[in-house]
């Protein structure tokens, strides 16, 4: 149920300040450690950060997808790193559970995941299966009462902190399409399970990535999620969501750099005069302040549909779409209008213009959203619903 308007007006001024008083004091620490110190971890266990989206019932705060968009674009008014700690316990990790476990799981599962005592991971991904998430290769081969879990996959976000991975698996070997696939809750714990080191990236240090390795890993039937067959519908339910979390996470990046955009150039002079009267300059900062704010619309208008239990794949793909490239030009004009100082990094601009990089590509790159969006707009032409 949603929360009354000033509970959910406190609930956002919480954030704020544990943003404002936690988070952005220690972008640049957690940038140069790639760590997320225990006590802000604590901090946001605390705050049930990592429980925002799981029901009351499972000890989360069970709030609505428009609740939820509001915590996370006051969360993406500081490094991104921080949302990820808990963005997978809220989105992806969990979702499957939420959306398809039975109730057995979902007692086991989701109240640790709820306190943050649990993390969950979203394993989609391999080497040979990116965008083509249909054609993944590990396999799960039935063997009595258990699955035998077999192949790798690749940069799964908070593996290294994981205690439970939804992993899409195929559990038919002669269907090598989407239709092949099964989900999993598989155990970190389980033997023949492995994890990588993380990867070094771009940016977003602090959340890491790593491989997840199968060997012969025993998963027991009554770990799987739904029925054979429906991983791929799992998946992308899961990702459909979570399409609408990440656009949150950039429209409140980019109204963040706008602020460091406007307060740079309100105390930055040339020519005589600070550079926000510089009508080139000027059109930079009202562009970004624009679009975010209709990054912000298109995010709202997409989360009350999902509330609205309207189906969301072509709103959920055209948003993702929209946002994710909305924050990366409003990074590059940040670092523009910073001049060389953006490109040192004493400045916040220039860890966010490498952080938004991978927001277009992870939980489906832009090129995919187009796919998406196009094929929708086709299947209601051709059921004549356009
Ligand atoms: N909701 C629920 N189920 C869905 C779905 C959705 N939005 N989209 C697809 N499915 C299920 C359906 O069961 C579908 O079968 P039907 O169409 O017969 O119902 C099945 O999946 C296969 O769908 P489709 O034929 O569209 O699969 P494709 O192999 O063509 O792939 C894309 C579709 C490209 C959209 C998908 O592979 C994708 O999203 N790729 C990007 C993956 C991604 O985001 N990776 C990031 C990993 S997390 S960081």
């Amino acid at each position: 149920m949603a929360l009354d308007l000033e509970t959910r007006q406190q609930l956002i001024e919480t954030v704020r300040r544990f943003v404002n008083e936690v988070c952005r004091p220690n972008e640049q620490l957690v940038s140069e450690t790639n760590a997320i110190p225990e006590k802000i971890v604590q901090e946001m266990r605390d705050l049930g950060l990592f429980g925002l989206s799981i029901a009351e019932e499972y000890g989360g705060l069970g709030l609505t997808m428009e609740e939820e968009a509001l915590v996370i674009l006051e969360m993406g008014r500081t490094s991104p790193a921080f949302r990820s700690t808990f963005g997978t316990n809220v989105g992806i990790g969990s979702q499957g559970i939420v959306m398809f476990g039975s109730e057995e799981q979902k007692q086991q599962w989701l109240p640790k995941l709820a306190t943050g005592e649990a993390i969950a991971s979203f394993a989609l991904t391999e080497p040979d299966a990116g965008s083509d998430a249909g054609s993944a290769k590990t396999r799960a081969v039935r063997d009595g009462n258990h699955y035998v879990l077999n192949g790798s996959k690749r940069y799964i976000t908070n593996a290294d902190k994981a205690t439970i991975f939804t992993v899409m698996a195929r559990t038919d070997q002669n269907t090598p399409g989407p239709k092949g696939l099964s989900a999993f809750i598989v155990e970190r714990d389980t033997a023949g399970v492995t994890i990588g080191k993380p990867e070094k990236k771009m940016g977003q240090q602090g959340a890491n990535v790593c491989d997840v390795i199968f060997e012969d890993a025993r998963v027991p039937i009554t770990s799987r999620l739904g029925e054979e067959g429906e991983g791929m519908k799992v998946a992308m339910s899961v990702l459909d969501r979570g399409r609408l979390h990440i656009s949150a996470l950039s429209v409140g990046i980019a109204e963040r750099l706008v602020e460091e955009m406007v307060r740079y150039a309100a105390e930055r002079k040339q020519f005589g005069k600070p550079i926000i009267e510089h009508q080139l300059v000027m059109g930079m900062i009202a562009d970004s302040y624009a679009e975010a704010a209709a990054g912000r619309a298109m995010v709202m208008d997409g989360v009350r549909k999902y509330d609205a239990k309207e189906k969301t794949t072509l709103i959920a793909a055209a948003t993702k779409m929209w946002c994710t490239e909305m924050v990366g030009r409003v990074a590059d004009r940040a670092v523009q209008v910073h001049g060389g100082a953006g490109y040192i990094a004493d400045y916040a601009v220039e860890r966010f213009y490498r952080d938004v990089r991978i927001l277009r590509l992870y939980e489906g790159t832009t090129q995919i959203q187009q796919m998406v969006i196009g094929r929708e707009l086709q299947r209601m032409a051709k059921a004549g619903e356009i």
